[in-house]
């Protein structure tokens, strides 16, 4: 066996407490807004419930495994004067039935536990709020189909940006435009995938009002970790006028650089792929999904929920060059400095 100098040796080992440092300190961030750990609902509770107990059952498991093994290291170390070999064992069938016998006990109480909340949370809440989620490049949009239990009377089409009320079950139906996606906000309940040609089944609930930032949890291209998500967890009052705000349709803008931009909209292109509800209803049928922009301007991010709406700034770079996402579908041709402030009154307008 070739050995490495004892000097490099020696550096080697200097990097373990390096390495093992910032593994603890990676587990200290004090805002964590995606940590699985702080439950902020009953389903994503009901996970945390089971990881629990899981763990601690995981780490008495290893620190008897890895006891043993420095048990057997120390204790059966070669000594001075050792010069044979050891005795050679074959078998031991109390050893082997016992290493095999415990750990299907301990896996048949875990499964015990699991099973049952795999069912729970695979079931579809009754009397709950209906949303369609469709996953795509990169980014989310949501449609709210009439229901009056929850004041809905035309639907809704939004993007990125889930609103729901707290404290009250929601129904998701998952699926997806291109490739496979992962739906997936932490605090509120674990991932489900989000298949093409299928629909999956899938639940949230919040305890209390609040935003819940989320992602995309399973690899679907260059733009994948740009493709966030936020859950706003509304009151009572606050779900009432988020739903009356969404059923408004917003009105065309007649003077200034709004109405330019109103025009540009559809001279660029923008309205070929672009719904704003009630002014360009109808997008051109072989462009690709692009997310509603009807009440852009009631979200707080963009694209993905990258951007922050509330920024001039990324929302002119967006139209500068929507390449600065990668991968982004959004393709325009180059726009004048003119054209871009004209579509940000626009936009503006659309509230
Ligand atoms: C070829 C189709 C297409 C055209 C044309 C197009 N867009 Fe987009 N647009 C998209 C797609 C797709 C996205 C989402 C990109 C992403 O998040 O990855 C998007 C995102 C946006 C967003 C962010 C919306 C949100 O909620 O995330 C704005 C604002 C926007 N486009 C404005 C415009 C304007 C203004 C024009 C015209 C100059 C335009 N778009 C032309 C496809 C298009
Ligand atoms: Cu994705």
């Amino acid at each position: 066996m070739t050995r490495l100098p004892a000097a490099r040796r020696r550096k080697g080992l200097r990097l373990v407490p390096v390495l093992a440092l910032s593994l603890l300190l990676s587990a200290c961030a004090s805002n964590a807004p995606q940590d699985t750990l702080k439950p902020e609902g009953p389903y994503a509770r009901k996970i945390d419930h089971l990881f629990n107990p899981v763990f601690l059952i995981a780490v008495a498991v290893f620190c008897l495994v890895q006891g043993l093994v420095l048990f057997a290291i120390v204790k059966f170390r070669r000594r001075p004067g050792d010069e044979d070999f050891p005795e050679q064992l074959h078998g031991n069938t109390r050893l082997e039935l016992g290493w095999t016998i415990l750990p299907a006990i301990i896996l048949g109480a875990v499964g015990v536990f699991t099973v049952p909340v795999i069912f729970d949370l695979s079931e579809v809440p009754k009397n709950a709020l209906q949303v369609e989620v469709t996953g795509q490049k990169y980014w989310w949009s949501y449609t709210y189909q009439a229901q009056s239990k929850f004041g809905i009377s035309d639907p809704i089409i939004t993007a990125n940006e889930l609103h729901i009320p707290a404290g009250v079950p929601v129904a998701l139906k998952l699926d997806s435009k291109d490739v496979i996606h992962s739906f997936w906000a932490p605090r509120l309940n674990g991932k489900k995938d989000v298949v093409p040609g299928r629909v999956h089944d899938w639940k949230l609930e919040a305890d209390h009002p609040g935003v819940y930032s989320g992602q995309c949890a399973e690899f679907c291209g260059i733009s994948h970790a740009n493709m966030r998500l936020k859950v706003v967890a509304h009151d009572k009052a606050g779900w009432a006028d988020w739903v009356a705000h969404m059923q408004t349709k917003p009105t065309k803008p007649t003077s200034g650089l709004a109405a330019e931009g109103y025009d540009l909209f559809a001279q660029k292109g923008c309205s070929g792929c672009h719904q704003v509800d009630g002014e360009y209803q109808t997008v051109a049928a072989d462009s690709p999904s692009a997310p509603n922009l009807t009440h852009l301007f009631s979200r707080d991010c963009f694209a993905g929920c990258i951007y922050n709406l509330d920024d001039r700034n990324e929302v002119e770079a967006w139209l500068r060059n929507p390449q600065r996402k990668a991968g982004s579908l959004m393709r325009i041709g180059q726009l004048s400095e003119a054209e871009i402030d004209r579509l940000y009154a626009y936009l503006e307008t659309l509230k």
